[in-house]
């Protein structure tokens, strides 16, 4: 038993340190795909957050266009030259270079780049994945694989080893946003999709997503939409839902994961960081609910307007699984928010955070990050609890904070 709030206090933040996390997206792969699996002092300082930065600042001579053609050290020597060395490295990503760095006992303190970049040059990809997820204290990670994207698929198919912290998810925007683009990719694999936008061509859809799905074995589906994304609509993108993902997933037995509110190339100049963010309608989620009752959904929206919203939904429907503070989210003013609002109304029904992490290194950071502000807010939360007259115990406390860091996600995963 707690002896006081003193202890309780001590009890959340301990549990907060050491639970194991589960990530539950990332865009992280094996290191037998080549240069797929991102890691690395310039691929830390060339993050398309901190891109995007640099672009806020840079002298106009910098064009995005030059900016590109440059080798990819020099594009990191820019964004630590004008983010780090001129300016206050106080954004989110900036400090969690920082982050990265320190806690991999480098001398970020003597901002010695040259030095960092000579260490990771003496590290191996393997050894530095297992360093990396110790340090984060995270045990899964799942991937973003896109079958349809030609270089992905090749190495997915040749079934290379993939070490058992690495989980697969079937990422299928094309057939939801870019359909030409995914009649080309299953056209590509064989499958018979000449007849265009006809029942057979969906059927055929739902086939190739069954048998990848027992290539990689994913723990859901997923997709990112637009503040758009309307449900049911008149749109190619309803019937697609309808006849091939909803049908697959079933067979197949995960849900599908829904990422809402990217507003797709804002300034296309900046590449991956050039989309920008838009509110997005939840009661396109509401409608998928209630119309799909056999059909599980995982959500995070980009806006901060839609969460509270999202939030609410989730209340009404066990199968609506919550997740992250995504992308524009993922900053601690808005976690705080955000996490605060999903404890008070969903107690340990949802999963506080997911990475992103496009660079291995990412995982460090991000989630050192997120433990220190779900940590306060998680004591703030039991302090209110021992006022209102309950006593959790240690064990109460660990198991919660589990439930919020990937135990709430597997629990979701297995009904
Ligand atoms: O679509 C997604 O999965 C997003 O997370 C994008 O990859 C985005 O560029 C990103 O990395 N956000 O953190
Ligand atoms: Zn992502």
């Amino acid at each position: 038993m707690l002896a006081d709030t003193a202890a309780l206090t001590a009890a959340v933040r301990r549990a907060v340190d050491e639970t194991v996390i589960t990530d539950v997206h990332t865009h992280l792969f094996p290191p037998s795909h080549d240069d797929l699996l991102l890691w690395g002092a310039d691929e830390i300082l060339t993050y398309h957050y901190l891109v995007a930065e640099l672009f806020t600042v840079a002298p106009r001579e910098l064009t995005c266009e030059r900016f590109w053609s440059l080798p990819k050290r020099e594009q990191a020597d820019w964004v630590w030259r004008e983010l780090f060395l001129k300016r206050g490295a106080l954004s989110e990503a900036c400090r969690g270079a920082i982050t990265t760095f320190n806690a991999l006992g480098l001398d970020v303190a003597g901002r010695d780049l040259d030095g960092i970049r000579r260490w990771f040059a003496s590290q191996t990809a393997e050894e530095h994945l297992r360093r990396v997820f110790e340090t984060a204290h995270i045990d899964r990670a799942v991937m973003t694989n896109n079958p349809f994207n030609a270089a992905e698929a090749d190495l997915l198919a040749r079934d290379l080893p993939c070490p058992d912290c690495l989980m697969g998810a079937l990422r299928i925007d094309p057939l939801l946003v870019s359909f030409p683009e995914a009649l080309e990719a299953m056209g590509r694999a064989g499958y018979d999709v000449a007849g265009g936008e006809t029942a057979k061509t969906l059927d055929q859809a739902r086939r190739f997503l069954v048998d990848w799905s027992k290539r990689i074995d994913p723990v859901y589906f997923a997709a990112s939409l637009g503040p758009d994304f309307a449900y049911p609509d008149e749109t190619l993108r309803t019937r697609v839902i309808d006849e091939a993902v909803l049908p697959a997933a079933e067979e197949v037995g995960v849900p599908f994961a829904m990422m809402i509110g990217v507003r797709k190339a804002v300034n296309p100049a900046l590449g991956d960081g050039g989309d920008g963010v838009g509110v997005a309608d939840v009661a396109a989620v509401m409608h998928l609910l209630q119309r799909h009752p056999d059909a599980k959904f995982l959500v995070t929206m980009l806006s901060r307007v839609n969460q509270h919203e999202l939030c609410v939904l989730a209340r009404k429907f066990g199968r609506l699984h919550v997740f992250g503070c995504w992308w524009f989210c993922n900053d601690p003013s808005i976690i705080d928010e955000i996490t605060r609002q999903r404890l008070e109304l969903l107690g340990t029904a949802f999963t506080c955070q997911h990475s992103d992490a496009r660079v291995l290194d990412q995982l460090i950071y991000k989630w050192s990050h997120t433990r220190a502000v779900v940590a306060d807010i998680l004591c703030c939360k039991y302090l209110d609890l021992w006022a209102a007259g309950w006593r959790p115990t240690e064990e109460e406390v660990r198991r919660d904070v589990r439930a919020i860091f990937g135990g709430a996600f597997d629990e979701f995963l297995a009904k």
